[in-house]
């Protein structure tokens, strides 16, 4: 019979950790396993330790409690790891959040698709999973944008769905025998697309479920600005060549233009002269500053002389730097516009900016490869 333990990072989950422990230990018991819990808590400062380990103790749950130092979700989990292995508290884990947005009666089938496959991921995109319908606009841009950054700039095998989905199950030994958490490398939430990522390069099978998960109701999301720091530059260095990583440029280029890109944003908001025609140079000079370095003094142009006839290489030349100014700009003016409401942060601007740069990049590299046939 299996040993399931289902791992369960916590921090100030005060309001929350009572319901998710009553219903992993009514919805998720079966007959076919053992069920175990463990609290990974990072001495949160609401006292969820506590409460949870009352609150098993009065309801004779099987639950043990680790505890350490706040160093991100990644790094809760791999304590947590090391803990079963060390103190055998099971053979598979579950991982799961514990902020109820997890359904607890969604853990049978984990197990039961654990059968055929190494790691089974809780799938928010597949036929039959879900995200809340009532995620505002930017919520569902963010996840897309997310899952875009690891599957096209990180090379992650677009066989999976949803490879940041924090509700996933395996068989522990499988870390012994495969080099696939790349230990101490992150330690945010891209852990999982790291752990995803360590799967697959491993020759492992990744299955995933439909789940529909839904929002929190109590507390407050943990992601911060490091964590989407961390995401960006993990999934850069994460896999092979991607077509993004072939064409584009390097992370110091990156920086270079977001820099360029909000320096000008605002020293032109100063000068009073309404946003959209701000947005408008501010991704002028982001845009010139990307094709210089890119292509080192825009050497694509001398490119044209294998176009033949003056007029028709002005022609191309003019068409292919307004298709791509222009798709840039466009993406950066309706990006803006929809991302204008009060509550977005500046930071999520920036990362999607990025990701539209990359889109409009690899549309401009297409269509260079049309002009001129290379
Ligand atoms: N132990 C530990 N748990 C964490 C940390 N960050 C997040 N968590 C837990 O991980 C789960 C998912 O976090 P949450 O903030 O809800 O992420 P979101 O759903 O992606 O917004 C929750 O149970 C959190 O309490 C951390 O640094 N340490
Ligand atoms: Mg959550």
């Amino acid at each position: 019979m299996r040993n399931v333990c289902i791992v369960l990072p916590t921090y100030n989950e005060a309001d929350n950790i009572v319901t998710a422990l009553d219903a992993i230990f009514t919805k998720a018991k079966s007959s076919a396993y053992s069920l175990r819990v463990l609290v990974v808590d990072d001495k949160s400062p609401d006292g969820t330790a506590d409460i949870a380990k009352q609150h098993a103790q009065v309801n004779d749950y099987d639950v043990r409690i680790v505890s350490g130092n706040k160093a991100g979700l990644g790094k809760a989990y791999l304590r947590g790891f090391d803990f079963v292995r060390k103190h055998n508290l099971g053979d598979t884990v579950v991982m799961m959040d514990a902020d109820l947005s997890h359904d607890a009666a969604e853990i049978p089938g984990f197990i039961e698709q654990l059968s055929e496959a190494d790691l089974v991921i809780g799938s928010r995109y597949v036929i039959g999973g879900m995200i809340p319908g009532e995620w505002p606009v930017l919520r569902v841009v963010n996840s897309r944008v997310a899952r875009f950054v690891s599957r096209y700039i990180g090379g992650l095998s677009t066989s999976v769905s949803d490879p940041a989905a924090g509700f996933r199950s395996f068989e522990l030994d499988i870390l012994d025998k495969h080099s696939i958490l790349e230990t101490g490398k992150t330690s945010g939430y891209v852990f999982m697309v790291g752990m995803t990522n360590g799967f697959d390069k491993s020759g492992l099978t990744i299955s995933e479920l439909p789940i529909k998960f839904r929002d929190r109701t109590h507390g407050e999301s943990k992601i911060g600005i490091s964590d989407i720091i961390e995401y960006f530059v993990y999934c850069y260095g994460m896999g092979d060549e991607t077509p993004f990583k072939k064409t584009t440029v390097s992370a110091m280029e990156w920086a270079v233009v977001g820099l360029l890109y909000l320096i000008t944003q605002n020293i032109v908001r100063g000068a009073n002269i309404g946003s959209m025609l701000g947005l408008f140079i501010s991704a002028q000079v982001a845009i010139i500053a990307l094709l210089a370095l890119k292509h080192k003094k825009f050497e694509w142009l001398s490119q044209l002389k294998y176009a033949s006839g003056r007029a028709m290489r002005v022609r191309r030349a003019i068409k292919e730097l307004l298709y791509f100014d222009v798709s840039l700009t466009a993406s950066v003016l309706v990006l803006s516009y929809m991302l204008s409401s009060g509550y977005v942060i500046e930071f999520s601007r920036v990362v999607a900016l990025y990701s539209l740069m990359a889109v409009a990049i690899l549309a401009y590299q297409r269509l260079h490869r049309m002009v001129f046939n290379v």
